[in-house]
Order: C-alpha cells, then structure tokens, then sequence
C-alpha cells in the first residue's frame, strides 16, 4: 500500500513537471514543434498574398484562388512587409498593412501558419530593395565624370554597394535604420489574437542572400557584415516580441554549393530555426532539376546535422507556360526531401506563381492536391 502512494506520488509530480515543461514552451518552440510534426504527415502548400488577389480579381473580401481551385485555404499564407519601415500605409505591392494585420490574424484563428517576409528599401538611397538599377546608374556617373576628365569628383558619388556598411553601428544611416527596425517591430508586435495571445509567424529576412539583386546581396556585403546585419535585426527585433518569432534564413537556388560556402552566411544555430530555399525556374527545366536537386540534397543534409527544419520558402514557374510543371517537374523534386511547406510567390493580373482555376496548370495541381501527404488548412488544422 505504502509503495502504491510512493509510486502514485512520483507519476503525480511527472504529470506536474511534464506539463509545466509543456507550458514554458515559447509559442515559436511550439510552431517549430509543430512543423516538425506536420512534416512528418506531408507538406504544406503555402501562398503568398493569397487572400489579396488572384488571377482574374483583386481585393474582394473572402476570395483565395487557392480555395477556388481545391477547396480549401493554403497551410501556409506568406506575408511581405515591404515598406512599413518608412511608415507607408500600404505594403510594397499596395496591400494595406491594416488588412495584413487582419488576415494573418484571421488566418492564424482558422489554424493556419504564416510567414512573413520583408523587402525593405534602400536606407541609403531612398530607392528599392532591389539594387541592380542604383549599380548601373553609379557606374554610368562614374564613366561620365571619366569622360570629362573629372574623375576625381566621383568620391562624391554615393556608392550602392556601402548600403549594408551604411547601417551599421558607425555607419551614417545607422540611426535611421534603427528607426526602420523600430517600425517593422510595432507591426510585428500588434500582431495578436482576440486574446491578445502573440501570433506566432516564420520570419524570413534578407532572403536570396547570394544573389546581387537586393541590397544585401553577396557581393554587397562581406560574411561579416551580412552576420553583424542579421544579428542586429534579429536581436533588436527579438528584444521587442513575446518568443513567437520562428527564423528562416533562405538563400536562392544556387545549385552548386560546397558545404563550406553555403555555411559562410549561415547566421548560426542559436539563430536561424528553419532552413529555406527560394527556387525559381527561370531558365531551363533542365538547370531547374539539376539545380534544385543539389541544393535540396545539401540543405537536407545540413539540417539533419544542425536540427532544422527545411522548406521552399518561395518557388514557381512564372505565368505557368507549362500544363504538367507541378507534377511532372516540382513534385519529384520536392518529394525527395523532408520539407515542411513550399511556397510559390503571388498571383495577380499581370504575374502568377501560384495554383488557380484560372492558370494553365488547374488541372494538374487539383489533381496533385488530393494526394495524403499534400496538405492544405483542414489537414493541419487537428495537428497542434
Ligand atoms: C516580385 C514581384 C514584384 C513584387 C515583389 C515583392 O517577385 O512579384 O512584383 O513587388 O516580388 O512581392
């Protein structure tokens, strides 16, 4: 009897501290917690902008072109915050920041995940994210003054390529990036339940990071600085949330990746907790499987030995030229690894990423949708 209440006194006070643990996870830990498990089941279909505008629409309230086309909503709806940073009232696509606000929220209460992503402008010109054009008219002002034998005034000349050193501490943009980081930090913190419970959301900042088209590109900036960049925001940023910030570092296709160099602006294991990939096909279909093979190969590998998740955190194939692409071409590919969503980028008039009614590959995509492992919001919303 007494070895009855010895036993039943210890089960108790396990019961206790299994569910105390339970309850000091962070609600980040439990959205990673729950990737995990979702992706033991499948993947997700995630969709940027989804509820905005598809196709042939814009702006109507209650439409998903995702929904239009298999039933049901997208697991994951992807976000962009491009432009909060300068206090516009509209994001970088024109879609208001109070409707971001709201269909996060709404899709967060349906069960759903987001993740959210952010093109900021220039701090040091004033321009876009994308920094190509400011590059070019550099050296065009350059080239200019050479010509008139004023070569020596180009010193004057801001240099694109100094965005990322400008903001950083000592740098003169410093402060009015600290304010940039301050603004996109209220958004984040208002982002509440009707409890007010913080809505927990993957954060994908300065993604595409080997490629040179936005100002944090790899050749815009050293290791050292991309790492001090990350970091900053990442620590400030954190600083002001309630632990509900999941990390997504994502590089772009690359396809032929050491080790060694995809490691290189790796911001660390105590700072990134999913690994992504934004693959595009923009060239051949070829290049595109090759490509996506090797580098969904490496970052899998590079996962399981730093205990990440994995995920295609912005794909497609522009304007779906190609009827059979998501089963014939991108299925096979993602079915080789263990990724937890993939996310094609939006749909609109004029440029599609995503499934729709209205897009060449319909058919093909519905078809794909009902088998087990694809999963949209209904065959998430029981795992928590
Ligand atoms: C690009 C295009 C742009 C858009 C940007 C940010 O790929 O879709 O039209 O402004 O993404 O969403």
């Amino acid at each position: 009897m007494k070895k009855n209440i010895v036993l039943l006194t210890i089960l108790f006070f396990q019961a206790v501290s299994i569910s105390m643990l339970a309850a000091t996870k962070t609600p980040a830990q439990q959205l990673i917690e729950r990737l995990a498990k979702i992706q033991k089941q499948g993947y997700m279909y995630g969709h940027q902008d989804d509820p905005f505008y598809g196709i042939t629409w814009d702006w109507e309230q209650g439409r998903s072109d995702t929904k239009e086309l298999v039933g049901d909503y997208p697991g994951v709806m992807g976000f962009d915050l491009g432009g909060i940073e300068v206090g516009d009232k509209k994001n970088l696509d024109s879609v208001p920041f109070n409707r971001i606000r709201e269909e996060i929220i709404a899709h967060h209460k349906r069960g759903g995940i987001i993740t959210i992503s952010w093109h900021p402008r220039n701090p040091l010109l004033g321009t876009t994210a994308w920094i190509e054009n400011d590059i070019k008219a550099y050296e065009a002002a350059v080239e200019a003054l050479d010509k008139v034998g004023q070569s020596a005034m180009a010193h004057h000349l801001v240099d694109p390529r100094t965005t990322v050193e400008s903001i950083l501490p000592g740098g003169c943009k410093y402060e009015k990036f600290q304010l940039w980081l301050y603004r996109i930090s209220e958004f984040l913190q208002n982002l509440k339940d009707e409890k007010g419970n913080p809505v927990p959301f993957i954060f994908r900042p300065y993604h595409e990071n080997n490629g040179n088209w936005f100002w944090w590109g790899q050749k815009l900036c050293t290791d050292e600085q991309y790492h001090q960049l990350w970091n900053m925001t990442q620590d400030f940023i954190n600083e002001r949330m309630n632990d509900n910030v999941v990390w997504s570092f994502s590089p772009n296709l690359q396809g032929n990746w050491t080790e060694t160099e995809w490691m290189k602006r790796y911001p660390g294991d105590n700072r990134v907790d999913l690994i992504g990939e934004d693959a595009y096909q923009w060239g051949t279909e070829k290049d595109f499987i090759q490509g996506v093979t090797a580098d969904l190969k490496l970052i899998t590998k590079i996962a399981a030995e730093h205990g990440k998740l994995i995920a295609m955190t912005e794909c497609g194939y522009q304007n779906s030229p190609d009827a059979t692409w998501w089963t014939r071409v991108f299925m096979p590919l993602i079915d080789q690894a263990p990724i937890c969503y993939f996310l094609p980028w939006r749909n609109y008039k004029k440029e599609h990423f995503g499934a729709s009614k209205d897009a060449k590959t319909a058919n093909d995509f519905k078809q794909w949708s009902q088998k087990k492992n694809f999963l949209f919001l209904k065959d998430i919303q029981r795992i928590k």
